[in-house]
């Protein structure tokens, strides 16, 4: 399930991406699709498929991922206004990139829940 996906082409500069935060593990950068005034993707830079392929050892990257969030929120100064941090799983849950990574919105009161009536594939 591991396959390498477009995510993996923007952490190697296949192609562009605005990133606004990198370290040896993690990337993050602004979403091609925005749903939030301020929507960012945080991704390991380990190739993990979907939070059922997450393993005990990647325990230390995924914690990583949330504690980014809180940096760039903090960075950015909309940590105490708030935001939401969230990661779809699989097709139900709405993924459509098959390599973990942690959406980050904010700059305005978010909608919830977020349920909505889908029609899903035969
Ligand atoms: P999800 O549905 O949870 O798998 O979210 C995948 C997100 O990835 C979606 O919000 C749109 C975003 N996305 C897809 N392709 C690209 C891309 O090429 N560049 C960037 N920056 N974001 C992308």
């Amino acid at each position: 399930m591991n396959q390498p996906t477009i995510f993996s082409k923007i952490i190697d500069r296949e192609i562009p991406a605005d990133i606004v935060y990198e370290d040896d593990d993690v990337l993050a950068f602004s979403d091609v699709n925005p749903q939030a005034p301020v929507h960012l993707l945080i991704i390991p830079k380990k190739p993990i498929a979907t939070v059922n392929d997450i393993t005990p050892e990647d325990e230390k990257v995924v914690g990583h991922l949330f504690t980014v969030a809180a940096k760039i929120a903090a960075d950015k100064g909309f940590a105490a206004d708030g935001y939401r941090v969230v990661m779809n799983c699989n097709d139900d849950g709405g993924q459509t990139v098959y390599h973990l990574h942690l959406h980050l919105l904010a700059g305005k009161p978010l909608g919830w829940p977020p349920y909505q009536e889908r029609i899903k594939r035969a």
